[in-house]
């Protein structure tokens, strides 16, 4: 057991002022370090979204990579982007504010984005599971109306290093599960936080765009969706999803 109340996640923090990318940082520790080990920077210089995106990270906000070292079968990794997400809705609910998780890396409150999750990993070697939450940070001023921080909901500060704390122990528990195996508990966790069930959704990959209803998110973490062409299936990935 770490002082944080966690038994994997955060066994070994390693807490810089500022970095490229923690995401970057961890994949360059990752073969000699054990699994559970953190990294968390005040501020990010590079910080990475998917597919080359800019991920804003200045000072007051959460940004931190945990090295994952999981015996799972490949296939099952890709849940990992779930436990983040999962443990960030948790963490968010533990002070007061409501969220949810819009399939397949983001939290949103109120319609807005609060954090998001990047899994990054080498297939036999380690994942690196990324979040970045807005916490005391703005949201990124070119994206106002479409992000939020936890400040900015709660109308004051809050503690960084108690939020931080908070989110190693949910993620403990989630990863925990995780190991054990236990995918439809994560995978039913997910649809009841989901916010994109039941909506008219437009998928956008790297060529195709697909619209219609989210029907449902099955046992692989794959989304299906009604469309005029009858039922798809669409796999996480690095696949984006907006409202209609
Ligand atoms: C993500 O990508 O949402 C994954 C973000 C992961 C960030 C963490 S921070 C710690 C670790 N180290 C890293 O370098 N990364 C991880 P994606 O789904 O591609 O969304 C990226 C988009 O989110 C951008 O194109 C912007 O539109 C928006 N965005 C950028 N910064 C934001 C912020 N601080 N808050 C809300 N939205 C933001």
């Amino acid at each position: 057991m770490s002082g944080l109340g966690s038994e994997i996640i955060g066994r070994k923090i390693i807490h810089l002022h500022e970095v490229d990318s923690t995401n970057e940082y961890a994949k360059l520790i990752a073969l000699d370090e054990r699994e559970g080990t953190v990294v968390v920077a005040d501020r990010q210089t590079a910080g990475k979204g998917r597919k080359g995106r800019t991920w804003v990270s200045p000072e007051g906000g959460l940004w931190m990579s945990v090295i994952l070292k999981p015996k799972a079968e490949p296939k099952h990794l890709s849940k990992l982007v779930f436990i983040g997400a999962l443990a960030v809705v948790d963490t968010l609910g533990k002070f007061g504010i409501e969220a949810g998780i819009k399939w397949p890396n983001d939290v949103w409150v109120n319609g807005r984005k609060i954090c998001g999750v990047l899994t990054e990993g080498r297939i036999g070697e380690f994942v690196i599971l990324g979040i970045g939450l807005n916490v005391n940070n703005d949201a990124p001023e070119e994206l106002r109306k479409m992000a939020t921080s936890m400040r900015e909901f709660l109308g004051r500060e809050v503690s960084l290093s108690e939020v931080f704390r908070t989110l190693i122990r949910n993620l403990d528990h989630w990863y925990r599960l995780f190991l054990n195996g236990r995918y439809a508990e994560i995978i039913s966790a997910l649809k009841e936080r989901s916010i994109v069930l039941g909506k008219e959704v437009k998928i956008i990959d790297d060529k195709t765009e697909l619209v219609g209803r989210a029907m449902d998110i099955d046992g692989d973490g794959a989304l299906i969706l009604e469309t005029p062409k009858g039922r798809v299936r669409v796999l996480h990935g690095d696949v984006s999803l907006r409202f209609l």
